[in-house]
């Protein structure tokens, strides 16, 4: 079993999906799609209720090291759809999720400094790469820097990093994405992109009223608003970023970047006793997109 009352370390995480691949064989299988640069295993797990080609959402957690809450919304999500399997959508929709991107980095942010964001592959003056500016997708043109020792470094070129790599490959080769879903924190913003500039998607008019949709049924549960929009116009451009790829480079219809809420001392360390609630609410509009994916798509 798993609880939402602490957060879990790397090696723990990969173990709850091979124990559910274990006991859950004919809906659950658990994939690799490469190594970290330290070597750490990336896994997805994939959740398939019925055999067929149907819509994919992917799911894609923890690209930033210190924003341990969505590595853990990934595994909720994932607990509910395993384990609570009375969704209507599963007969129809598949789920790939990835709960942890930067799996050297969620690591560093245990052991050694718990504010780290980036990767960990060294660089000559400082180590990391901001893997969310090292997509190939107008690469380095707003709101990333060349500068090594930067939060925002966008690497030496783009996809510089192998777990960008490894992303970028395993979307390539999943077939049928319809959503793709990239969970941060913190802020409670809900973007579309792009995020490389003021530039909106050419179905940016859907993308907003399902975002809204979300926000509603969000703010149900206990009250949580999002703020939605284009995220260059709503926060800042900013170039790289994996929602901006899986648009721009493999085509994804519905993309959306959660911005989660903060809290703790630093807004990153969210106290794990709010971890179910901001879980709880937040699957809450997960659930509507994938409804939404289920009845237009
Ligand atoms: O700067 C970022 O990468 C994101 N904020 S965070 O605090 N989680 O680092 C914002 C991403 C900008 N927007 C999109 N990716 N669309
Ligand atoms: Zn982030």
């Amino acid at each position: 079993g798993i609880a939402f009352d602490h957060y879990l370390r790397h090696s723990e995480i990969n173990n709850y999906l091979d124990q559910l691949a274990q006991n859950y064989p004919n809906i659950v299988s658990v994939g690799t799609i490469g190594t970290s640069y330290e070597n750490r295993t990336m896994k997805t797990i994939t959740i398939s209720a019925k055999p067929g080609p149907k819509p994919v959402i992917f799911i894609e957690a923890g690209m930033h090291a210190r924003e341990w809450i969505a590595p853990a919304l990934s595994l909720y999500i994932i607990n509910q759809l395993v384990e609570n399997p009375s969704y209507g959508f599963l007969q129809d929709v598949d789920w790939v999720i990835l709960p942890v991107m930067n799996p050297d980095g969620y690591e560093y942010t245990w052991t050694t400094d718990r504010m780290w964001r980036k990767t960990r592959s060294p660089g000559s003056s400082c180590n990391g790469t901001d893997g969310n500016r090292n997509f190939g997708f107008h690469w380095m043109e707003k709101g990333a820097s060349g500068s090594e020792c930067s939060e925002t470094y966008a690497g030496s070129e783009a996809f510089s990093e192998i777990e960008t790599q490894n992303l970028r490959n395993v979307l390539n080769k999943t077939g049928n994405i319809t959503a793709f879903i990239s969970l941060h924190s913190y802020g409670q913003y809900l973007f579309y992109p792009y995020s490389y500039d003021y530039v909106r998607a050419d179905n940016w008019k859907e993308l907003a009223f399902l975002a809204h949709k979300v926000n509603d049924v969000i703010k149900s549960v206990n009250g949580t608003e999002y703020t939605i929009g284009n995220s260059a116009e709503v926060l800042y451009p900013a170039a790289g970023c994996s929602d901006d790829w899986a648009m721009g480079g493999a085509g994804v219809r519905l993309v959306y970047v959660f911005e989660l809420p903060g809290g703790g001392k630093y807004g990153f360390d969210l106290p794990p006793e709010k971890i179910l609630g901001v879980c709880e609410e937040t699957w809450e509009g997960i659930k509507v997109i994938a409804d939404y994916v289920v009845q237009n798509c």
